[in-house]
């Protein structure tokens, strides 16, 4: 890359990704918001990579000089041109938010860059967000991309250029200057194609539709706001943040699978007085909800830490116990009524087997419920931490 120093969100990450994450097993959410306090600015110092994808001739150079308030042909500008023109992955720093790096990437599905290559020469696991920019009629390469980058769960934003141009050539059409009533109606109609063509994907609020020549206009000024100001370092940090959490959870999650038979097998082996073997069982449950700190103590305590508005939590313990958890428990319940003790050794591997799926759907669940939580705790400590 021929431009922009300093360090990469992505190579402080993976410096400290390790130590957050091991900070995280050990100290929980309390742990890691302190690591991220002691090395802020290390975060605010570094840089966050944003690439530009799309077709060739999509206006992604064009864009980059918009953004950067170049003309074409100014000194320093992108690049740009109605043939194929951006052959080398080129990075650009915004001028109002030097940290933010703006990556021209060359066009997607040309003779150069046919798709089935372009994976390997531009790993898109560099960059922390992309931009998939897009022109006229949404390209089945438009597609591809939004499905590749979601593969390797990077988030996207969505950029429609050449707006200006599709009302112009509208007007040509009706041979009279449309109202703004029917350029809104024009507007809305490209968004509702591009929404139905990525309905599979989610970028209803991250879609934007512009014309680089006009930079006032349409979505140009908010797509530029969200560029200029800290919104794209706060989402860059939750990602980072969950990937964190996730690692840490699913090594957990890893350590108490290989304890399941362990538990099922004296679930099984109880005397089948009292409920002793349920209780087992239950106990197991409990354990697991403090283990991933989903406890009411816990959850209150990780609430404050990282600092989320009441509603949040609230809404964290209206899901602590979902209804269908309550369900799926009661049916286990129920089936272990069934098998009665008193009959020989068949039984008790009924029982084993029985309570071997109800750990590890419990188990399941409560995974599945701590990348939630950690989910909602993360923002709450970007949020903190980018003030
Ligand atoms: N009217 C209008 N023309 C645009 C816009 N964006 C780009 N163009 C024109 O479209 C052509 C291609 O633009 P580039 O920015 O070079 O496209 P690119 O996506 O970088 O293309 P490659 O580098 O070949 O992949 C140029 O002639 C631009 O002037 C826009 O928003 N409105
Ligand atoms: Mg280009």
């Amino acid at each position: 890359m021929a431009q922009g120093s300093g360090t990469s969100l992505k190579e402080l990450t993976s410096k400290s990704i390790v130590s957050f994450a091991d900070t995280y097993t050990r100290n929980g959410i309390k742990g890691l918001t302190d690591a991220i306090t002691d090395n802020l600015d290390a975060w605010r110092n570094t840089d966050i990579n944003i690439a530009l994808a799309g077709k060739a001739g999509a206006g992604k150079s064009t864009f980059i000089n918009a953004i950067r308030g170049l003309d074409g042909d100014s000194p320093g500008a992108a690049p740009t041109g109605t043939i194929e023109t951006t052959t080398e992955i080129t990075p650009y720093k915004h001028p109002l938010n030097p940290k933010l790096v703006l990556i021209d990437l060359p066009g997607v599905g040309t003779n150069l860059f046919p798709k089935e290559t372009y994976k390997q020469e531009i790993d898109f696991q560099m960059f922390d967000f992309l931009i998939i920019v897009s022109e006229k009629r949404f390209s089945e390469n438009d597609i591809w991309l939004a499905k590749e980058i979601e593969k390797i769960k990077k988030k996207f934003y969505f950029v429609r250029t050449k707006f200006g141009s599709d009302l112009k050539n509208e007007e040509r059409k009706r041979n009279r200057n449309l109202t703004s009533e029917e350029k809104i109606l024009v507007k809305q109609t490209i968004r509702d194609d591009i929404e139905v063509n990525l309905k599979t994907v989610n970028c209803k609020k991250n879609l934007f539709i512009i014309d680089s020549f006009e930079r006032g206009q349409f979505d140009f000024p908010g797509l530029e706001e969200m560029l200029k100001n800290d919104t794209v370092k706060r989402e860059a940090m939750i990602l980072t943040l969950q990937a964190v959490t996730e690692q840490a959870i699913n090594e957990k999650k890893t350590v108490l699978e290989g304890r399941i038979w362990k538990i099922a097998t004296r679930a099984a082996f109880a005397p089948r007085v009292n409920d002793a073997d349920i209780a087992i069982l239950k106990n197991e449950k409990e354990f697991y909800l403090t283990q991933f700190s989903l406890d009411e103590e816990s959850l209150r305590h990780d609430a404050q830490v990282s600092n989320i508005e009441d509603d949040q939590l609230a809404e964290l313990f209206k899901n602590k116990n979902t209804e269908e958890d309550k369900k799926r428990e009661q049916s286990y319940v129920d089936e272990f009524e069934k098998i009665f003790p008193f009959l020989p050794i068949r039984n008790h591997i009924k029982t084993y087997r029985l309570g071997k799926q109800f750990l590890q759907d419990t188990l399941n669940s409560v995974v599945e419920r701590a990348i939630e939580v950690n989910r909602t705790l993360a923002s709450g400590i970007a949020e903190k931490c980018t003030d």
